[in-house]
Order: structure tokens, then C-alpha cells, then sequence
């Protein structure tokens, strides 16, 4: 990007900024929310506003509905460290909580079905949003917006307005928005990584943040990753819509590697899935996904273990991967399918 760009940009921000200001000290309480399977550039930037917010004495919430089991681990890392500082609510609790002068920021996404309250757009008063995606013909509708796809990132955007309110926000938080950078850079090799990139990652290090913070949360993410893929590889699919993996036997997983790999399965679209690895000396872990057809709680209750229809997991001593995977074939003949779905067979 040339100088000039640069230039464009800051002042465009800086007019964003008053308007920014103006619409939420007109507001009784500000809502934030991000994509759904919020990731670090969302979280970090929702943080941000949520200060931007605090300076300008509003009340602020940041609505997340991401399931627990389908969260990234460097995020849910963040939303730990922050629970007693930030308020984090659900859908849910916003319809409790709303009034009829509240404000919706919605930061690092622009389109409708990207966010989990897009049910309760009109509820809002004021819809802001800030971003660094290209915008189409689902952008959500509203005048206030800073969307910049030049810019690296929505932490880039969110940092540079903390330092336009002149706000202090401490090496946490510096920790964050760096390392929203450093993923949506990927670790600032993007083509969006800009001269304003650099300095905004100056700004973040002379506020303490440190770049190995970033550089370790994403590491253990792509190992994570990189693990899963390895387990899910070996997955056997059997004729009734069964899909089993297990890992081997002296292989030992972490108990949510073993979780993200039976999300993973669930892209297959297979009735039942089960992956089994061991995850410390003695135990064998099962974790299990269905869509509705087999009940997971029946299957994991013959290992001990349980769950619900659709999740489910058990943990088991003294065997090994393939022994459980054996048994859990064994027993997962078609006519497990659970009552509800033989009733329907039955009827038609
Ligand atoms: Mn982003």
C-alpha cells in the first residue's frame, strides 16, 4: 500500500471514530458480536470495543454462541482469561437483557448470516460495523461502518482507534489483538501485512505485548490440527453409515484432540461416529457423534460412559485401540437405531 493509501485510510478512521463515539454515548447499552466459530482476530477485536465501550461509560456485552466442543482452543483460552473482566452472554440472555436504545458493533464480518443474532437485527437501535472483509449484496445494512479490506485485520483496525480514544489497555489485551494479527497475516507474510500493519504491531509490543505469546497459541493450534488429521485419516465407513477411527495403541492423544477429531467426522455425514485413542496409560477414550438416528447415550452406556442422542463419550481401562474398536463394531449393527427412528420405519 502506498503512503497515500495509508493516509486516506487514518482519516477516514479518525472520521469514523467521531461518529463511532457519537452513536454509542447515544446508546443505553452496546452489544458486540463476531462470526460464528469466533476466532482470534474476532475475539481480540470484540475485546477492544468492548474498552472502547468501558471509556465511554456504556455498558458493553459480547455475544458468542459457539458451542463449547466446536470453539477453538485459543479462543476459549482468551474467554477464560477475560470471564471476570468482559461480559460474555448468549443470544439468549441479550433477549433478556435489550432495551430500546441499544447499539450492535459487529466486528471482524459484515454479512447477516455470519452472526448468530441475525434474527434481531431490527431489535437495534444503531448497527455498527467494523471489518476488514469485502463487502456484497448480504452486508448488513447500515451508514456506520468502517470496513477496510486493505488492512490486515480487524485487530489492526480495533488497535488503531484504542490509540485515537487514548486509551490504556494492559499487555493482555496487547496479547491478544497481536496475535489476531499474526493469524489473519498469517504471521504477518499476508500481502495486507502493510507498513500500518508494522507499526501497529509496535504500538501492541510497547504496550508489553510479546510475539511469542502469538506465535505459541497458533503453533499449539496448528499441532492440534495436525494431530486430528493424523487420527481421522485410518477412519473405516461400514455400509450402515458407520464411521469409526481409533488411533494406535501406544499413541497418546489429549481427551479434546480425541473430541475435535469426532467433530471433524461429522463433515461425512455417517449416522454414528466413534474415535477411540488412548489418552494415558491405562485408558482408552471413545468419543462419539451422531445425527440423531443412533442414540450416542446407549452406545457410550455399553462402555460405561454417556452423553446424549447426539454426543456422547466413554473411557475405558485396561485394553487397547483396537480391542474397543472391535466391540464397538461388534455392537453397532443396524438395529441400533434408536426407538424413535424404528417407530418411523415402522409407520411407513
Ligand atoms: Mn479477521
Amino acid at each position: 500500500m502506498t503512503n497515500n493509501e495509508i493516509k486516506t485510510i487514518n482519516t477516514k478512521l479518525k472520521q469514523f471514530k467521531i461518529k463511532l463515539q457519537e452513536k454509542v454515548e447515544n446508546s443505553n447499552q452496546i452489544f458486540i458480536v463476531t462470526h460464528k466459530h469466533a476466532d482470534l482476530d474476532a475475539i481480540a477485536s470484540a475485546i477492544g470495543i468492548s474498552l472502547i465501550a468501558k471509556k465511554l461509560k456504556r455498558k458493553s456485552y459480547i455475544i458468542i454462541d459457539d458451542k463449547v466442543e466446536n470453539s477453538n482452543s485459543e479462543v476459549l483460552s482468551i474467554i477464560d482469561d477475560i470471564a471476570n473482566y468482559f461480559e460474555i452472554i448468549t443470544t439468549n440472555m441479550y433477549r433478556e437483557i435489550k432495551s430500546d436504545n441499544d447499539t450492535l458493533i459487529i466486528t471482524d464480518a459484515n454479512k447477516g448470516t455470519q452472526i448468530c443474532c441475525n434474527d434481531y437485527l431490527d431489535e437495534f437501535k444503531n448497527i455498527i460495523i467494523i471489518d476488514h472483509h469485502s463487502q456484497n449484496s448480504k452486508t448488513v445494512a447500515t451508514a456506520t461502518k468502517f470496513i477496510e479490506p486493505r488492512l490486515s485485520s480487524t485487530c489492526e483496525i480495533i488497535t488503531s482507534l484504542l490509540h485515537q480514544f487514548n486509551i490504556n489497555y494492559n499487555e493482555h489485551i496487547a496479547n491478544y489483538l497481536l496475535a489476531g494479527i499474526i493469524l489473519d497475516t498469517n504471521k504477518l507474510r499476508s500481502e495486507t501485512s502493510t507498513q500500518k500493519t508494522f507499526e501497529t504491531v509496535s504500538k501492541l509490543l510497547s504496550k508489553g505485548a510479546d510475539i511469542n505469546y502469538a506465535y505459541e497459541l497458533l503453533d499449539e493450534s496448528y499441532e492440534t490440527k495436525m494431530r486430528v488429521n493424523d487420527l481421522i485419516r485410518e477412519t473405516d465407513f461400514y455400509n450402515y453409515s458407520v464411521a469409526i477411527c481409533y488411533g494406535k495403541n501406544e499413541d497418546v492423544y489429549k481427551k479434546e484432540e480425541i473430541a475435535k477429531a469426532a467433530n471433524a467426522l461429522l463433515e461425512f455425514k455417517a449416522d454414528i461416529n466413534c474415535v477411540i485413542g488412548r489418552i494415558d496409560e491405562e485408558t482408552i477414550a471413545i468419543s462419539s457423534r451422531s445425527n440423531g438416528k443412533i442414540n450416542v447415550n446407549k452406545v457410550m452406556e455399553t462402555f460405561g460412559g454417556g452423553g446424549d442422542i447426539f454426543r456422547g463419550a466413554a473411557q475405558i481401562k485396561g485394553t487397547d485401540t483396537e480391542i474397543v474398536a472391535k466391540k464397538l463394531i461388534k455392537i453397532l449393527k443396524p438395529n441400533f437405531y434408536n426407538n424413535s427412528e424404528e417407530e418411523k420405519n415402522e409407520k411407513s
